[in-house]
């Protein structure tokens, strides 16, 4: 089982997109295992886009992520940080392949509706920012069995 961080940004939220959204992590199988609704600061934005901070785009790319509440999660599941990734599909909705939650909802690089960890370390790294360890609950889901057969994951 790997983890990945999923949040829903200003955009799914003020569009009315979070239910919708949501839905499909859920249809996939995934484990949602921690979840809060939360604004981010000018600091914590600096914090999860550290990579960003001095490019030229970053100023907008903050305005934007603070301007409304996000929803963070972490989920659960086997490749989990490549399966939601290629969910999602390419950074810019424009590029974005239809069928995928960008491809299909968004028409924008900046507002993409969902951010994804891209590599297991950005996961531990971005888990470590918004979630403390007792936040994220491990849980088997009754439906567990119909999801993978025994031994796949
Ligand atoms: P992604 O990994 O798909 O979230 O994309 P990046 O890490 O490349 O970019 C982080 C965020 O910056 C994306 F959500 C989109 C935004 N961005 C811009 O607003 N303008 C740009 O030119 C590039 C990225």
């Amino acid at each position: 089982m790997e983890r990945t961080f999923v949040m829903f940004k200003p955009d799914c939220l003020e569009r009315g997109l979070l239910g919708r959204v949501l839905c499909r992590f859920e249809e996939k199988g995934l484990r949602i295992t921690a979840m809060k609704m939360l604004r981010v600061t000018p600091e914590l934005a600096k914090q999860h886009y550290a990579e960003h901070v001095s490019k030229p785009f970053y100023p907008g790319l903050e305005e934007f992520i603070t301007a409304s509440p996000v929803v963070a999660t972490v989920m659960e599941g086997p490749e989990v940080i490549r399966v939601v990734r290629e969910m999602l599909g390419a950074t810019s909705g424009l590029k974005a392949a239809a069928g995928t939650i960008r491809g299909d909802y968004s028409a924008s690089r900046q507002m993409n509706l969902v951010h994804a960890s891209d590599s297991p370390e950005s996961a531990a790294r971005e888990i470590a920012i918004y979630f403390k360890p007792h936040e994220i609950l491990s849980w088997d889901p009754t439906l567990a069995c119909w999801l993978q057969a025994p031994g796949e994951v």
